[in-house]
């Protein structure tokens, strides 16, 4: 993986007309991060650290090597000056590490460090299982899933929830439900007709995957889910029940088509982020609306709060009028509740 510069940064011109860019891309981790910036100023009529983001991505873009230390306020031209701007650079750069948070990325930062190899080299710095794993896959989880490896894990995880409860209920959700080609994990649901029978399956499907030998990583999350709680008020990332977030090994040869890049190619494999929830079948219809996301789940919540003085999370459907939950086996039942036309989950990419 280690490859040398070639010649200084300070040698790169500052013109993109006086450098050679290929789509070849040495550096589409940084270039990536750079324009995810580049968009967020975009929105905040800030003009000068927009210009300056694209500027320094299309600087990397022309490199015909891989930067390994990427010390921006030395070596970039057309961004030292933003010193905010670097701060923010770097990090997006440490969140986008899988179980690395803006707590812990400020936290580096604050220790002078500004690079992957800076963290790594550092000492005193423990780093957890969950990160350990993050920068062991960094490449290929940072890497888009397509539609085609979301299939194929889906034949996977079909296969060993199945093999366990042959009545079990398998979605998928996220992303990949609206219709998304592409996408950074695949999220399912997996459930039991029986009640309470759900918590279990999910363990022992992560068992079977150990078993398999494709569980490179599992965070694992116990339900604390309590059924007399009112939905909350405010809109909260995480719900309440069994799920896991999993880096799964997945096999070319298990994949219809698709390409790869020649690091994976030459493996046979690449790791893929995988999110399994599972819920009481009770509550799977709150569940499969909140999972399918976007912006328009947000909405939903807000709508329900603000236009029909109702509480809707993952969990729940509460009326404050007649001070009861609402009950919902789909979600339709859900959207029927909200006095709402029903809308497809293709149609929900707000
Ligand atoms: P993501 O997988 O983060 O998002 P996505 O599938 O829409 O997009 P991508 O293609 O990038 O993966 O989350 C899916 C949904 O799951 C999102 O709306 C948030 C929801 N979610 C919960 O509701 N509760 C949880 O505890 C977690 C972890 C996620
Ligand atoms: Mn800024
Ligand atoms: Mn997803
Ligand atoms: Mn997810």
């Amino acid at each position: 993986q280690v490859s040398t510069t070639p010649t200084p940064m300070s040698t790169v011109s500052q013109y993109a007309c006086q450098r050679r860019t290929t789509t070849q891309n040495n550096n589409k981790i940084f270039t990536d991060a750079f324009e995810v910036l580049a968009e967020s100023h975009e929105f905040n009529d800030m003009e000068g650290p927009c210009l300056a983001f694209r500027r320094a991505a299309s600087v990397l873009k022309s490199l015909p090597w891989t930067v390994q230390n990427l010390r921006v306020t030395e070596d970039l031209p057309c961004l030292g000056e933003h010193s905010m701007c670097v701060i923010e650079l770097i990090a997006s750069l440490f969140t986008s590490v899988f179980g690395v948070g803006p707590k812990t990325a400020e936290k580096w930062y604050r220790r002078g460090l500004r690079s992957f190899s800076d963290v790594l080299a550092e000492p005193s710095i423990h780093l957890n299982r969950m990160q350990q794993s993050g920068f062991l896959h960094y490449g290929d989880i940072s890497r888009a899933v397509s539609k085609a490896e979301a299939q194929a894990l889906g034949n996977i995880i079909d296969e060993a929830v199945h093999a366990i409860t042959p009545d079990a209920i398998l979605t998928l959700t996220g992303g990949f439900r609206r219709g998304k080609d592409f996408g950074h994990d695949v999220d399912f649901i997996v459930t039991t007709p029986q009640l309470g029978k759900e918590e279990r399956l999910l363990t022992s499907v992560i068992d079977r995957l150990k078993h398999q030998g494709i569980l490179l990583y599992c965070e694992y999350q116990a339900s604390t889910f309590d059924e007399s709680k009112l939905p909350s008020h405010r809109f909260e990332a995480m719900d309440h029940f069994a799920k896991c977030f999993l880096i799964l090994r997945l096999e070319d040869s298990q994949v219809d088509g698709g390409l790869q890049t020649a690091e994976e190619d030459r493996r046979g494999w690449r790791a893929v982020r995988v999110d399994l929830v599972s819920p009481p079948v009770d509550r799977y219809a709150f569940t499969l609306l909140g999972w399918s996301g976007s912006r328009f789940e947000r909405d939903l919540r807000r709508f329900a709060r603000m236009e029909r003085r109702m509480l809707l999370d993952n969990h729940a459907l509460y009326d404050k009028t007649k001070k009861e939950f609402l009950a919902a086996t789909t979600e339709k039942d859900i959207f029927a509740h909200l006095g709402l036309e029903y809308i497809e989950p293709w149609q929900r990419n707000a």
